[in-house]
């Protein structure tokens, strides 16, 4: 993976390092965010408690390490397994680094105004379907573009979407199917919502191996993507934020 220093340089806020950070220090700051972005991106989970700590105890603000490092790094990930340059191990292995990254970090950014939120996803496997991989891995990037994300699970009843909606106000909702037989549930999630009053209140979103963009256009569903970075950078374009 090649070094992203040069970027770094230019993209890290340039108010913490102007302000608050002595000139000396700089580099300092701008190697541990490079650390990270390498970790994340080579999938070294085991590494980013460590590299999360020196980097926090070092000064750099948690929405820095999201915004700078662990989101860059998976946008990349991203691009490249769909070029076919990464594979699917390779992949898990990054989203594990970031997870790993985000709970550390997760009691940090909770009052940090600058990352929460791009807004909410409520998202779910659709009723009848155990897969749940490619599902987290959406949740992964999307929490990484800053989004709070409700994951319901797997086999997620009509009235569970319905109820997180009326919960949680999301702006997008979101579900993963994997098995033709219960996609043939999408229109009666649809319903439920529709039902409820709701449909007109948020965005929808679908994507699994089975889904198309087609698929999605039948149902009138706002949102598709065929992988887990695109469906983040997706879910930013309809919040417009
Ligand atoms: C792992 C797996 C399992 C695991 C699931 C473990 C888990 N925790 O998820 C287990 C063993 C439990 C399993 C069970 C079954 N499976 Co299975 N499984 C798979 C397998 C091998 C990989 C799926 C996977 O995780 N892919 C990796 C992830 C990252 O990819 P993804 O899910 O597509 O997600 C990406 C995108 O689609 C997108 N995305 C995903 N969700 C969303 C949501 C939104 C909103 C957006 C925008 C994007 C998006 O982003 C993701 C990341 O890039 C596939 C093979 C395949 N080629 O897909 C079969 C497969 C999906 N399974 C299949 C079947 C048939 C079954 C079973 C019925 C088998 C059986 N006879 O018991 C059961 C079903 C149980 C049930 N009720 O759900 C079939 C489905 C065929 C079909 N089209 O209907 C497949 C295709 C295998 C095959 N070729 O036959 N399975």
């Amino acid at each position: 993976m090649e070094s992203i220093k040069s970027s770094i340089n230019s993209n890290v806020s340039k108010e913490v390092i102007e302000k608050f950070i002595p000139k000396g220090r700089r580099l300092d700051i701008m190697a541990l965010l490079d650390d990270i972005y390498k970790a994340t991106a080579a999938g070294s989970y085991k590494e980013m408690p460590r590299l999360v700590k020196q980097a926090v105890d070092g000064g750099v603000a948690a929405h820095d390490i999201v915004n700078k490092a662990l989101s860059p790094a998976m946008i990349e990930v991203g691009d490249k397994f769909g070029v076919g340059k990464l594979y699917m191990p390779d992949m898990l292995l990054s989203a594990k680094a970031m997870q790993t990254a985000m709970a550390e970090l997760k009691p940090l950014l909770k009052d940090d105004t600058k990352i929460i939120e791009k807004g909410t996803v409520v998202i779910g496997t659709v009723k009848g379907d155990l897969h749940d991989i490619g599902k987290n891995l959406v949740i992964t990037m999307a929490e990484g573009q800053g989004f709070k994300v409700i994951d319901l699970g797997i086999d997620v009843d009509y009235s569970a979407f319905v109820e997180a909606i009326k919960e949680n106000s999301p702006q997008i909702v979101a579900f993963s199917g994997l098995l033709t037989t219960t996609l043939a549930n999408i229109p009666e999630h649809i319903k439920a919502i529709e039902d409820a009053g709701l449909r007109d209140s948020v965005n929808l979103a679908v994507g699994g191996a089975p889904v198309t963009r087609d698929f999605a256009d039948r149902y009138g569903i706002e949102i598709y993507a065929g992988d887990a970075s695109s469906a983040a950078k997706e879910f930013v374009k309809v919040v417009g934020k």
